[in-house]
């Protein structure tokens, strides 16, 4: 099954929006399979954002996943790495659709609530950054089979 990483940002979490978020998820049908909070440090930030390395924006977007706590998940389903793309919107929350998270919360291109793995290798790098492997759980859903 496949798994992505999801980031409450900390304006999510000062705005007090893990639970909304967590819930958009939960009742899409997803299962959560680790999650924490924490503070992440400019070594991290530098290495989560690496990619963005030679972006005029990249000073910007580590001081601000460094500014205050996160909330850090990996979550499992079908297809969910694009699904939970489809639910964030787009990068810009001016340009995200309504019914997207950044759409109906974001305020602007940095503060945008949520970060989410775009790509199957992002995804696995993403998740082996931020979690141990014994952080992590793997179960069946027992109650209703068909989601
Ligand atoms: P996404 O988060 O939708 O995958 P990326 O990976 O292109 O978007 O960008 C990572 C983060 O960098 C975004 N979440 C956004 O906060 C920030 N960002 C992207 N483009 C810009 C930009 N032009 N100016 C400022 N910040 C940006």
């Amino acid at each position: 099954m496949e798994r992505t990483f999801l980031m409450v940002k900390p304006d999510g979490v000062q705005r007090n929006l893990i639970g909304e978020v967590v819930s958009r998820f939960e009742r899409k049908g997803f299962t959560l399979v680790g999650s924490k909070m924490l503070a992440v440090s400019k070594g991290l930030a530098e290495t989560h954002y690496g990619e963005h390395k030679e972006k005029p924006f990249f000073g910007e977007l580590v001081s601000f996943i460094t500014s205050g706590p996160v909330f850090a998940m990996v979550w499992e389903g079908e297809n969910v790495i694009a699904e939970a793309r489809k639910m964030m919107g787009k990068t810009n929350p001016q340009e995200a659709a309504p019914g997207t998270i950044r759409g109906d919360f974001g305020v602007q291109m940095s503060m945008n609530v949520i970060h989410g793995s775009d790509s199957p290798d992002s995804a696995k790098r993403e998740i082996e950054l931020f979690f141990n492997e014994s952080e992590l759980v793997s179960y069946e859903k027992t109650i209703s089979t068909w989601v």
